[in-house]
């Protein structure tokens, strides 16, 4: 059994942020009925498409272990399967455009007299507030959330990170208030609005930039480079670079082969605690005892001196010699890896956060598995939906409809076009 079984997900969600949510709730057991347009579907569907004729990437690794069902929800009959779909499922999955469910007919009042133990979760960009209308994209929310303005080197302009926070960090927090607001309802027998506005995820992950804007009240963020280099603060917490944020001096430093691979570097803590060995690793030992080398405080002033030195050290290593040798000591290491590093990873494979998956239209491709494990929930990644590959099945199956009823609605357009051979 997996942990979530039973529990029916009515996904009406598209590009990215709602998809990854719905998929992390397929992955623990849900079953997940994705509903999408007739003939258009989700437009990553044909968006960065590399196999022509089939779905992207960008669709496939973003929609596993879910059902498709073409609906039209703006046509009459369309409109009254959708309101079957909402009588039948537990959970609503939405990040339309705001206002989009209501002009569609479906507001939330409606949807509570339809099913009042549903749960509607929403992904919008900003929350209630001047912004609320707005369109949002990854990048718009890294934004507004904090993170670009903290992210990049101190005389560059603002960086966005590859990490998805906007989306897939959203994603993860909707999932998180879909499974609270679920255990609510086992208790309380209602149903509730779950929002995660996207700004509101990435100002949540930039929590300790928003800890150090307070601190600067107090004075300058000594553990920033920037003060050690006796350059000025101004009103806002700053670009730090490599910095590691948590006051513990680091940097990303090259290694060997860097003349010629962009990422032959690693990340190089000069943890206090293991100052003597990093001293007696990089070949310094004179530091441990050398005035103004000894405390943490004394060192402030003089972190490019030290990382120049220790590069020195990590130029002679490749990033995996450098953690081999650094990780035994608890000095604390990362070599930068690669997309292409991390594709290949075997300990990615066998823990199953790496698999290749079989597609019928587009062959063998790789994706991200699931990132959580639960040890009495086993996933197992199977590939996304074709478009409407589900459409008849969920009709029948899940709703019930057979013989006329189900001719009707396939004669009305409501979904688009279906096998024939599933529809008798
Ligand atoms: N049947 C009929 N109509 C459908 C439908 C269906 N099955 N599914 C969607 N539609 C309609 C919607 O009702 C909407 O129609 P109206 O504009 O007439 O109300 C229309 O399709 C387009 O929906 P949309 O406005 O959500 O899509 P968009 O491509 O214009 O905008 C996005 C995309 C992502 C910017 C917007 O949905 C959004 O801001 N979402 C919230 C924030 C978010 O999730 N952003 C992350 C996106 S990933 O980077």
């Amino acid at each position: 059994m997996k942990a979530l079984e039973g529990v029916k997900i009515l996904d009406f969600t598209h590009v990215q942020s709602g998809p990854t949510c719905t998929q992390l709730l397929a992955w623990f057991g849900a079953d997940v009925i994705k509903v999408e347009r007739p003939g258009v579907g989700d437009a990553t569907r044909q968006q960065l498409v590399d196999v022509p004729g089939a779905d992207s990437l960008y669709f496939t690794m973003l929609n596993h272990n879910k059902r498709s069902i073409e609906l039209n929800s703006k046509n009459e009959t369309g409109k009254e399967v959708l309101t079957r779909l909402i009588e039948t499922c537990d959970v609503m999955v939405e990040n339309f455009a705001p206002g989009a469910l209501d002009r569609m007919g479906f507001s939330w009042e409606r949807i509570q007299e339809i099913n009042p133990r549903m749960i509607l979760a929403s992904v919008k960009g900003f929350g209630p507030g001047k912004y609320e209308d707005c369109k949002v994209y990854e990048n718009v929310a890294q934004c507004a959330g904090g993170s670009a303005s903290t992210t990049g080197f101190l005389d560059g302009p603002p960086t966005v990170t590859g990490a998805q926070i906007g989306d897939s960090g959203t994603g993860l927090h909707l999932a998180l208030g879909i499974v609270t607001a679920l255990f609510q309802t086992t208790r309380t027998g209602r149903g509730q609005k779950v929002l995660a506005p996207m700004q509101d995820g990435v100002i949540n992950l930039c929590r300790v930039k928003l800890r150090d804007q307070q601190r600067l009240e107090a004075g300058p963020l000594k553990e920033y480079s920037q003060y050690g280099a006796g350059i000025e603060f101004g009103e806002a917490t700053p670009r730090a670079g490599n910095d590691s944020g948590g006051g513990q001096p680091g940097r990303i430093l090259k290694c060997k082969g860097w003349e010629t691979d962009p990422n032959a570097y690693t990340y190089f803590i000069t943890q206090a605690a293991v100052w003597e060995r990093v001293c007696d690793v990089i070949g310094a030992p004179e530091w441990k005892t050398k005035e103004g080398y000894k405390s943490p405080a004394e060192r402030l002033d003089k972190l490019d001196e030290i990382f120049a030195r220790v590069e020195e050290w990590t130029m002679t290593k490749t990033k995996f010699e450098v953690m081999d040798i650094c990780n035994p000591l608890d000095i604390p290491v990362g070599p930068i890896l690669s997309t292409k590093e991390i594709i290949e990873d075997e300990g990615l494979r066998k823990t199953g956060t790496i698999v290749d998956i079989d597609h019928p239209k587009r062959g063998k491709y790789t994706s991200v598995g699931c990132p959580i494990k639960l040890s009495d929930s086993p996933v197992e990644v199977t590939r996304s939906p074709l478009l409407g590959e589900h459409t008849v099945e969920i009709l029948r199956d899940v709703l019930g409809y057979d013989g006329e009823a189900l001719a009707k609605i396939v004669e009305s357009g409501a979904v688009g076009k279906v096998d024939q051979k599933a529809a008798e």
